[in-house]
């Protein structure tokens, strides 16, 4: 099969790739990504020169970059993902989110391809009870959430109209390895490692779906080889914590680690004014793929969480290039000088 990756010098994208090449050797594999802040190929530096294997730089707005490429199947990542710098500024979720997946999915239409489209939770909104199916409604709140709505409703339109062969996955909060140290998860461990304080939204009772992004990417093996054109599939792992055991457990994971009193890190939690549109409850029911598809997450919480801490710790060169670059001037915007 010819692949076509975008995104993929991302978080979820490249541990796709590293996923994808492993599980199919034959596979050809083309990584178009635009390296934004958040693209980094050190994320593929172990895989970068598999012969199968082509990074191509690109944006996915641009109409004719893909014209010569061969496709079988289009794998959707790339797109703005953090929901703290959609309040910033939403203008290049926008351009890359809605108007960059219409330009994909008018390439699919063009090369008669698959296209799988990597959506999120966040599109349905809050939940207080109960769970979102796949046939809930699209609530989105935040800007970054309202742009994946669009593109969502965009691939459905192209779905109908055009018969493009196209699938939506919704997934939960991923974490794991090469995650951007501006999402909570790595945002905890590195300001732990560096004795900062630990800005926690609100209350820290806010509830998020925890998967570890290698049970995200099988289940989007799955979905690619198996899910049905048209079709959208919830995809979590039944992990629901709030934002403070979560910040608690990491913390617990991290002083274990370094072998000190882990009151020395919980005394670092600092709770800071609340994000505008926080969401209180993201919650799924990812029955459709678990039935239909024969997926099931793998990766248990505590220990998915004691190999991120360790991952991190064992790469600091990774995220040392990372903070010290343009993120170290995000961070004061978002968190000001105190924190
Ligand atoms: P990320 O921010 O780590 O990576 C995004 C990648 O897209 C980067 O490599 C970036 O350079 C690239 N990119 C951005 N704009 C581009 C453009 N115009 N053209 C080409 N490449 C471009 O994001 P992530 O966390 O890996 O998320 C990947 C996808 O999964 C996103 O679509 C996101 O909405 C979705 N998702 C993420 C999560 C999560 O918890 N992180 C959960 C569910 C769904
Ligand atoms: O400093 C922080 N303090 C804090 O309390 C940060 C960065 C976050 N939080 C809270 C906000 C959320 O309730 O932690 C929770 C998780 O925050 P993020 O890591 O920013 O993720 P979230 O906003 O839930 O969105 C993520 O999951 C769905 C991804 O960033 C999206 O790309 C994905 O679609």
């Amino acid at each position: 099969m010819k692949l076509l990756v975008t995104g993929g010098a991302g978080f979820i994208g490249s541990n796709f790739i590293r996923h994808m090449l492993s599980a199919y050797p034959d596979y050809r594999i083309i990584n178009l990504d635009k390296l934004t802040y958040a693209g980094n190929l050190e994320n593929l530096q172990d895989i970068d020169k598999f012969p199968n294997y082509t990074f191509v730089k690109g944006d996915i707005g641009d109409s004719h970059i893909f014209d010569k490429m061969e496709i079988d199947a289009i794998v959707n990542f790339a797109a703005e993902s953090h929901v703290d710098r959609s309040i910033l500024d939403a203008t290049p979720f926008l351009k890359t989110n809605v108007i960059g997946t219409y330009n994909l999915l008018e390439t699919a239409r063009q090369k008669a391809c698959i296209f799988l489209h990597v959506s999120t939770d966040e599109v349905y909104g809050s939940i207080d009870r109960g769970f979102f199916n796949e046939d809930s409604r699209l609530l989105p709140n935040s800007p970054y959430a309202a742009s994946k709505a669009a593109s969502d409703m965009l691939v459905r339109s192209y779905v109908e109209t055009h018969d493009v062969m196209a699938i939506i996955t919704r997934c939960s909060n991923n974490y794991g390895p090469y995650q951007f140290p501006e999402k909570l998860f790595p945002l905890v461990i590195l300001n732990a490692l560096n004795r900062k304080p630990i800005p926690v939204y609100g209350d820290g009772m806010n509830v998020r779906d925890w998967i570890h992004v290698n049970d995200h990417c099988r289940a989007l093996d799955a979905v690619l080889h198996k899910g049905r054109a048209g079709d959208v599939y919830n995809i979590g792992a039944r992990c629901e914590r709030t934002n403070i055991e979560a910040v608690r457990l990491l913390l617990k994971k991290t002083s274990e680690q370094l072998g000190i009193d882990e009151q020395e890190l919980t005394g670092l939690i600092t709770f800071v004014k609340d994000r505008p549109g926080h969401d209180k409850r993201y919650a799924i029911d990812p029955s459709m793929i678990e039935g239909n598809l024969k997926w099931q997450p793998e990766k248990d919480f505590d220990k998915g969480v004691s190999e991120t801490v360790q991952w991190y710790l064992s790469n600091e060169k990774w995220w040392q290039r990372i903070v010290s670059g343009e993120y170290a001037e995000y961070y004061r915007t978002q968190y000001g000088e105190s924190i």
